[in-house]
């Protein structure tokens, strides 16, 4: 039987064998990106002393005294020559937080910073906080929009569950102390509010997600876009729906943006999830689409179907068969990483390049939005190719 330091020591060094683990990219190919074989962080990630009381004399046990349940949803921001990630982790209390991981690489490595994020609360403090959007903008902030959810005050009596879903604001220099700033003021219950990072006409973008309520888009639409004055006081007057959802495609249910869309020279391009519902529950797969470069509320090229959608181990999870994400990284040489959490549980990275998702986006088909229209340009496809076989 080990004693306490035993233990603490091989505890220690399982950890650092788990951060240290180098990553390699997985084999399976579809020229548009590349998957990692290892998540890059999990709830056994963080730090053993987030965990462990490491005094004997109040813990001779050596418990956990604080469960880590998940790491998930991530910002991701280049920052100093370094990968960035403003992690969703969730305690075992239910309760989501922001804390900063860092990698030398973007690919592993990835270690968590000592303290989590003291994010300030408002004068209506929200019971958790979660999927931050990070956004470097051109006014010199670094923003991060997130989803501050509360009880919903009109619940019935008994109904522990109703809860409002509210764009919660807060900017940053340093990626350490955070202002908060008041949330999002809308008609409506937002979440998935992104920070477009240049002025359009002079004012802020936002890409929204306009939901009846906490769980249903219901009315809303899809992918919204409204400019504010002042991030300040941001307020939604006028809001248009961009990216629209259709019955039976991945996007039937609901959408919502990813991280802000990166500038490339043939457009804005965008990462969002869409949601389906089937018989297991919902399905939440990532998609792309381009935006104008003089207008990024105007979409110029949407592929069919998904990019990417739960695979292995992947499936599994807290919430099953789940892709959600909200960070990427495109570094100056063009290489793009992707940061998804999979299953509301674990974070993943792949890679691909600018050049590789411009193509991909405006070359591959887009949805005809029936089985007949599919077929039709499937054997498009055929025949070019029957053409080139015969050569
Ligand atoms: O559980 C899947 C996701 O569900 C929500 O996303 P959306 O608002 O699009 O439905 C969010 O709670 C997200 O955090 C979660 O990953």
């Amino acid at each position: 039987m080990m004693n306490f330091q035993e233990k603490l020591d091989e505890l220690q060094r399982e950890h650092e064998a788990l951060l240290a683990r180098p990553n390699t990219p997985d084999e399976a190919y579809n020229g548009i990106y590349t998957r990692y074989r290892n998540p890059i962080l999990t709830a056994a990630h963080t730090p053993l002393f987030w965990r462990y009381d490491l005094d004997e004399r109040t813990n001779p046990f050596l418990m956990e005294r604080i469960g880590m349940n998940a790491t998930l949803n991530s910002g991701a921001i280049k920052w100093q020559g370094r990968y960035l990630l403003v992690v969703r982790v969730e305690g075992a209390d239910r309760k989501s937080f922001f804390a900063v991981a860092e990698s030398p690489n973007g690919i592993d490595n990835f270690r968590f910073r000592d303290y989590p994020i003291t994010m300030p609360d408002t004068d209506d403090p929200a019971t958790n906080i979660y999927d931050m959007r990070l956004t470097a903008h051109e006014d010199g902030w670094i923003y991060g929009i997130f989803c501050a959810e509360r009880h919903d005050p009109a619940a019935p009596q008994g109904d522990l569950s109703s809860a409002t879903a509210t764009a919660g604001i807060a900017r940053t220099k340093d990626l350490v102390t955070w202002e908060r700033l008041p949330d999002l003021k809308a008609r409506s219950q937002q979440r998935n509010v992104v920070l477009h990072p240049e002025f359009v006409d002079g004012k802020y973008a936002l890409y929204t997600r306009p939901q009846d309520g906490f769980i249903d888009a219901g009315s809303g639409g899809g992918i919204g876009w409204a400019l504010v004055d002042d991030m300040t006081r941001a307020e939604i007057r006028d809001e248009k729906i961009i990216n629209l959802r259709h019955y039976h495609t991945i996007k039937e249910v609901k959408n919502g943006e990813g991280p802000h869309p990166i500038r490339t020279p043939k457009g804005w391009l965008h990462l969002a999830h869409g949601v389906r519902g089937c018989a297991s529950g919902l399905r939440y797969v990532l998609y792309l689409y381009m935006t104008a470069l003089d207008d990024p509320s105007r979409v110029i090229a949407e592929p069919a179907g998904y990019f990417m959608a739960p695979v292995g181990g992947e499936y599994i999870g807290d919430v099953m068969n789940v892709l959600f994400s909200n960070g990427w990284i495109a570094d100056d040489n063009g290489r793009v990483l992707i940061y998804y959490a999979s299953s509301d549980t674990r974070m993943h990275v792949a890679e691909s390049s600018v050049d590789r998702l411009v193509d991909y986006c405006l070359n591959t088909p887009a949805d005809g939005l029936s089985t007949s229209a599919s077929v039709e340009t499937l054997k498009r496809m055929i025949d070019r190719n029957m053409k080139i076989m015969k050569r």
